[in-house]
């Protein structure tokens, strides 16, 4: 139970804390040995943003939408105001544009670091295509993820690849509105198997600063290795003011995009930390964008949704409850086991009453997942989409 106090700040934390849902993860996807399909999946953009507005609908914390252009703006910049319209009619907003240079057959050997001219224009067309909606959806934020690389040593030229990546980058920095910005994200592995051209937070940063005043680093927790110190990494970008954004999931082995805190819930509670440690020190809001990049093909699609945002302000009011006074005064005078606690005592903390207190408060149910399940939407959405949904195999889209 928390104290009154510990209430209040939690209350004060969870006001300032929204998440943005990512649309892909409400249609049909799967491993890459096979789609599971579930009745009833989103089988439009539509459908997409519908679903995702059941999530805001109950959590209240999910207000906007990440879009991936190719799969949910299948005629670009001429399906805009539909999709406005439909994200309206969900009662949510448009938020992150996703370019997807990934997809297409010309994307074999690479996007912006392909050796041929011709496709890294066509990429980086695609992803200037990406600002231009942004700025139509009013959207901040424009979010590439490059699957760029090599399976095979000696393959491709890694500097000269960089050269590319530099030079596209600042194309699309200098497309910018002044609103905008451009997050770029890293993973290490995937699916390239010898490099991959923005491997880690690090080529990620250089990029990023090479590219203009407008481009942050995305972090996304899925995309480390096994052992690494992902907080850490947060800690060092928002002492260089680089950290632009988040994609949460969770991950036992690689890329898994599992629910978030399903496997290590200390560790999201330590990012957290991090974050709202330098918030206190500096006196200022960190400007970051929270995102979920999960695709869950085994749970009920609306339902892991809201298990993540609920778990998301868990944990983040568990982070809210750090003494950060008494941790510093630790830190300082090296009490390692106090300093420790600090943490501890707050991670283990029960917050879910204060989380109710917080909901009754904004006229929310107490209990998201329960209020959805009564509302009868999954048995209406399959039989209504079920038909559209037999022997949907198409990845994601
Ligand atoms: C990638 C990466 C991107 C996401 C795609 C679908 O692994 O996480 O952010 O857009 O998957
Ligand atoms: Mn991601
Ligand atoms: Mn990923």
């Amino acid at each position: 139970m928390t104290t009154s106090a510990e209430s209040e700040r939690i209350h004060h934390a969870l006001d300032k804390f929204v998440i943005e849902l990512p649309s892909w993860g409400f249609a049909n996807t799967g491993t890459r040995f096979g789609k599971f399909i579930q009745d009833s999946a989103a089988t439009s953009t539509e459908e997409k943003l519908a679903d995702a507005g059941q999530v805001h609908h109950y959590t209240g914390c999910c207000p906007t939408v990440a879009t991936h252009v190719l799969w949910d703006f299948p005629e670009g910049l001429k399906s805009t105001r539909q999709v406005m319209e439909a994200a309206a009619k969900a009662g949510v907003r448009i938020g992150s544009i996703n370019p997807n240079v990934f997809q297409d057959q010309i994307y074999k050997n690479g996007s912006l670091g392909n050796p041929s001219a011709e496709i890294r224009q066509k990429a980086l067309q695609h992803i200037l295509d990406c600002v231009e909606i942004g700025k139509q959806t009013g959207s901040r934020d424009v979010s590439p993820w490059f699957a760029d690389g090599s399976s095979f040593p000696g393959t491709a030229s890694i500097r000269q690849r960089k050269k590319w990546f530099e030079e596209g980058l600042r194309e699309v920095h200098r497309h910018l509105s002044p609103q905008q910005r451009l997050l770029v994200e890293y993973k290490p592995f995937e699916p390239y198997s010898y490099h991959m051209d923005l491997g880690d937070w690090g080529m990620a940063l250089i990029l990023s600063r090479d590219a203009g005043p407008q481009a942050r680093v995305l972090v996304d927790t899925g995309h480390h290795y096994q052992a690494q110190n992902i907080e850490q990494i947060v800690a060092w970008l928002l002492s260089e003011d680089m950290l632009g954004g988040f994609h949460f999931n969770d991950r036992r082995y690689a890329d898994d995009d599992l629910t978030l805190g399903s496997i290590d819930p200390y560790q999201v509670f330590r990012i957290f930390h991090e974050i709202q440690f330098f918030e206190w020190e500096t006196g200022r809001r960190a400007d970051i964008a929270y995102m979920i990049d999960q695709s869950h093909n085994l749970k009920n699609k609306i339902e892991e949704m809201i298990q993540t945002a609920v778990t998301a302000q868990e944990i983040y009011a568990k982070a809210a409850l750090v003494n950060h006074k008494k941790l510093v005064h630790h830190q300082m005078q090296a009490e390692l086991i106090d300093a420790e606690e600090c943490l501890k005592s707050a991670f283990s903390t029960d917050v879910r009453p204060a989380l109710a207190e917080w909901r009754r408060s904004k006229g929310l149910p107490e209990d998201p997942l329960a209020a959805f399940r009564a509302s009868g939407y999954t048995d209406r959405a399959a039989h209504e989409r079920g038909p559209r949904n037999q022997g949907a195999v198409a990845s994601y889209a």
